[in-house]
């Protein structure tokens, strides 16, 4: 089955997916291999592959067959240009940074990524990537002009201009490791606007708690990365799907 398939059914039978975001960059591929692993043990539903710098080549390929090695999760390539492709993965968020200053982020990447994603026959999941202020690192490298905290019109804006354009999925990004997720009246605003489309929620989730607040507005998927990276991997993966499925 398609793995976005695969994902919208435990939507619905759980209400909500958990993803653990892994980068390339910041571990060997065994280590990367036993945080998948642990996550998986712990009740995550796949594993994304990215990060802003660094993660391609022999490391993101490595990497990707190490983690497939040890979990039959489908892995989801997670690129922040058309360098972050490996044929190994299942499948790719094929994404446009809509609210980038920057052409290469909206349409640029993706052109010229495409006939590569293609030949690798990987599964292409469209989505919509908004950076939400304080933003991180992707928001400098994107060229984002990250949408203020306090403005939830804004990003129902753009979220409807993703829905209206055939995106099946927004994803609404703090950005890796700030100290603020998402707001919880943000994703509500968002997700009562474009119904159907699917909203995940990543950026600076640590706790069950926090993502429990995400879901309860309106998150379909909760996206943790830097927790996995910290302590006990399973344990944590625990205790934030414990809080965030029926
Ligand atoms: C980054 O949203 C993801 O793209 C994950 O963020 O590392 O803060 O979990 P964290």
């Amino acid at each position: 089955m398609k793995v976005e398939s695969v994902l919208n059914e435990v939507i619905q039978r759980d209400g909500a997916i958990h993803l653990t975001l892994i980068d390339p960059d910041s571990q060997a591929p065994e280590e990367a291999a036993r945080i998948a692993a642990g996550a998986a043990a712990g009740g995550t539903d796949a594993i994304m592959i990215g990060g802003s710098l660094g993660s391609v080549g022999t490391q993101l390929d490595e990497t990707v067959l190490a983690i497939k090695k040890c979990t039959k999760l489908p892995t989801i390539l997670f690129p922040s240009s058309m360098a972050g492709l490996s044929q190994h993965a299942d499948a790719v968020f094929f994404m446009s940074l809509l609210n980038s200053m920057n052409v290469m982020y909206i349409t640029t990447h993706q052109a010229l990524g495409a006939p590569i994603v293609k030949r690798y026959g990987l599964e292409p999941i469209p989505m919509a990537y908004l950076i939400i202020s304080p933003g991180g690192t992707v928001a400098w490298i994107g060229d984002a002009k990250p949408i203020p905290r306090e403005k939830p019109e804004l990003a129902v804006a753009y979220a409807l201009a993703a829905k209206y354009l055939g995106m099946r999925w927004i994803y609404l990004e703090a950005g890796s490791g700030v100290d603020e997720p998402v707001p919880p009246a943000m994703i509500r605003s968002v997700k009562e606007a474009i119904g159907d489309i699917k909203v995940i929620v990543g950026g600076g989730i640590r706790d069950g708690e926090t993502a429990k607040g995400c879901v309860g507005a309106g998150a379909d998927a909760i996206v943790t990365g830097t927790a996995v990276e910290e302590g006990d991997v399973r344990s944590k993966i625990e205790e934030i799907v414990r809080a965030i499925k029926k």
